[in-house]
């Protein structure tokens, strides 16, 4: 052990949540140390430099509310590319002066809670010199996100592969991978290989992808964003950013009120169009209220969606793997993703479709030359990318062995191993005085990440305030509070078609995860609401003192 700090607070994590919560404590008079792994602020959008790596929410939703934020900023495009979103970070990182708060390429490793001092201890890290420090803070802050810890499924041999393999979320910083003119393998078509496989097919000498469930993905139009349609956004921003507040999950939009089955056919198929047309995710989130309870509405709109993409696909063939007359699962209840020319990419004659299934054909192990599949056909590759996903909404948390007082279990992966208990989303029994940002039983993937920052940042920062002036010590969740938040997130996460599919909102992806609704998805209204009422009722599900 080395030296030892303290802080009233230490935050894990500089994304959207730890930037922001660091500016709210800091400026409620707290010290707050960020510790973040990274070498450079952005969670999430540092590690995941992949090529073709792009925002698919778009502008203004992806951006802080506060004034002072966007009032000097310019946005390239509608869909800002990762290096894009980088610089935002910066920007926001010099307006708030956050970075003399953070402690970079440091990865927190263990924190351990002390009752009698009301304190916790927390070993850091540091990636450089490979020493540990400790640092010690009355309030724990995980800001890790829900995409934090990267899921590589445990294919046989993978050290034998003779060429290079690299995850799209731990992707070299350096930028010193080369595809061109080489032999490229896919693994994975979520949000990450739809976009790797669009910005990697042109100078590839040879494309594989490695299909599991199709990506049922939507338009993205991405007009560049000039001098005018800035000051034009600078312009509308107080309006938006009251709609964004409001939002069901933190858009400019929300899902229209109607039921499909309600309006005229011919009604319906205009909202269709113009909903499709808008280049976004509107198709998906902004869609009749129906849309994502009935499977009647769903199979509406997902022939709509199939009967204007498909077409796109030459191959008949080819066009029933990547886009099946029969969805997979019901539309929109795995992730949507946008797409530029993803159909496009499997007219090349240099691209194939490996479409693996767990029944039939799936990747047996890595070989020397590449991957072979269970039906014993060898794919000869020099680079593979695993674009396979993440340990997701739990895992940033359970990653780290955090010991509270015994009384939920000896740490929170233990503790969670056989489902996730929280109160709100935001903290958990046996943990005192430690909460969480973008986890699990919170709107998370269901909400963008700024939105979701504000709201669980201001919550907590006003939290301690109250913890300050009343002059408690510690906070810690009562555990039938935990069992009725559980009961509530699952019983709203059972309602419609989302339990239909596999995916990782349920922690399909991941062996040996229990099944469970990870998010909570009444929507950001309805958590607002709970949250502050919880505050307002002087914290009710918690033990002050
Ligand atoms: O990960 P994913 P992601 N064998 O889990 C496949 C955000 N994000 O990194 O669907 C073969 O979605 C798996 O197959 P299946 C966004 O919220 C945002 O792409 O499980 N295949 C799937 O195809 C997103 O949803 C942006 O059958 C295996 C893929 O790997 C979330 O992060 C960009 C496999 C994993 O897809 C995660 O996206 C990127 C196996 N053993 C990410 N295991 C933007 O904003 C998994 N797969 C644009």
């Amino acid at each position: 052990m080395g030296n030892e700090s303290c802080f009233d607070v230490v935050i894990v994590g500089a994304g959207f949540s730890g930037l922001y919560l660091v500016h709210r404590l800091r400026e409620a008079g707290f010290t707050a140390r960020v510790v973040d792994e990274g070498s450079d602020v952005g969670g999430t959008w540092y590690w995941n430099c992949y090529p073709g790596a792009r925002v698919d929410t778009k502008v203004p939703a992806y951006q802080f509310t506060g004034t002072e934020t966007w009032a000097d900023w310019t946005w390239k495009e509608r869909f800002p590319d990762r290096n894009h979103i980088m610089e935002y970070f910066h920007h926001v990182g010099k307006v708030w002066d956050v970075y003399p708060n953070i402690q970079f390429d440091s990865r927190v490793t263990e924190a351990s809670w002390d009752d009698v001092s009301c304190h916790w201890s927390i070993s850091v890290l540091n990636k450089t010199s490979s020493t540990s420090t400790t640092l010690r803070a009355q309030y724990l802050v995980l800001c890790t996100g829900f995409a934090s810890k990267p899921y590589i499924p445990p294919y046989p041999d993978m050290d034998k592969f003779r060429g290079e393999c690299h995850h799209t979320a731990r992707w070299p910083q350096s930028g010193g991978v080369d595809w061109k003119g080489k032999r490229v393998g896919i693994i994975g078509t979520g949000a990450s290989g739809v976009q790797a496989t669009q910005a990697m097919y042109k100078e590839a000498a040879q494309l594989t992808v490695f299909q599991r469930t199709p990506n049922l993905a939507l338009p993205m139009s991405n007009p560049t964003m000039d001098g005018e349609a800035n000051s034009a956004l600078r312009r509308d921003m107080p309006d938006l950013v009251k709609t964004i507040r409001t939002s069901h999950a933190g858009f400019v939009y929300n899902m229209v009120p109607e039921v499909t089955t309600a309006v005229s056919n011919d009604d319906r198929l205009k909202t269709y169009e113009q909903l499709f047309n808008s280049g976004g995710l509107e198709f998906w989130l902004g869609n009749y209220s129906d849309m994502l309870l009935s499977e009647e509405a769903n199979k509406l709109a997902y022939d709509f969606y199939h009967e204007r993409t498909a077409p796109r696909i030459k191959d008949p063939k080819m066009a029933e793997l990547l886009l099946p007359k029969t969805p997979p699962h019901p539309f929109g209840t795995k992730r949507v993703s946008l797409e530029q020319d993803y159909f496009e990419v499997f007219n090349q004659p240099h691209v194939q479709l490996v479409s693996l299934s767990e029944e039939n054909n799936s990747i047996a192990r890595f070989v020397p030359e590449g991957i072979q599949t269970t039906d014993g056909k060898v794919y000869e590759l020099d680079l593979i990318v695993l674009a396979t996903g993440f340990d997701s909404v739990s895992g940033g948390i359970t990653s780290i062995d955090i010991k509270g007082t015994g009384g939920g279990g000896s740490n929170i992966a233990k503790k969670w191993s056989g489902g996730v208990y929280t109160h709100l989303g935001i903290s958990a029994h046996g943990f005192p005085n430690m909460f969480f940002t973008y986890g699990p039983q919170a709107p998370t993937a269901f909400a963008t990440g700024p939105a979701t920052a504000e709201l669980q940042g201001d919550w907590i920062t006003t939290c301690l305030r109250h913890m300050r002036v009343h002059g408690y010590n510690k906070i810690e969740t009562n555990e039938d509070a935990e069992r009725e938040w559980r009961e509530h997130v699952l019983d709203v996460g059972e309602q419609g078609l989302f339990p239909q599919a596999k995916s990782w909102y349920f922690g399909d992806n991941i062996p040996g995860k229990p099944r469970e609704a990870l998010n909570y998805m009444a929507g950001m209204p309805e958590y607002r609401k709970r949250l502050w009422n919880c505050a307002s009722e002087g914290y009710s599900g918690y033990t002050l003192s």
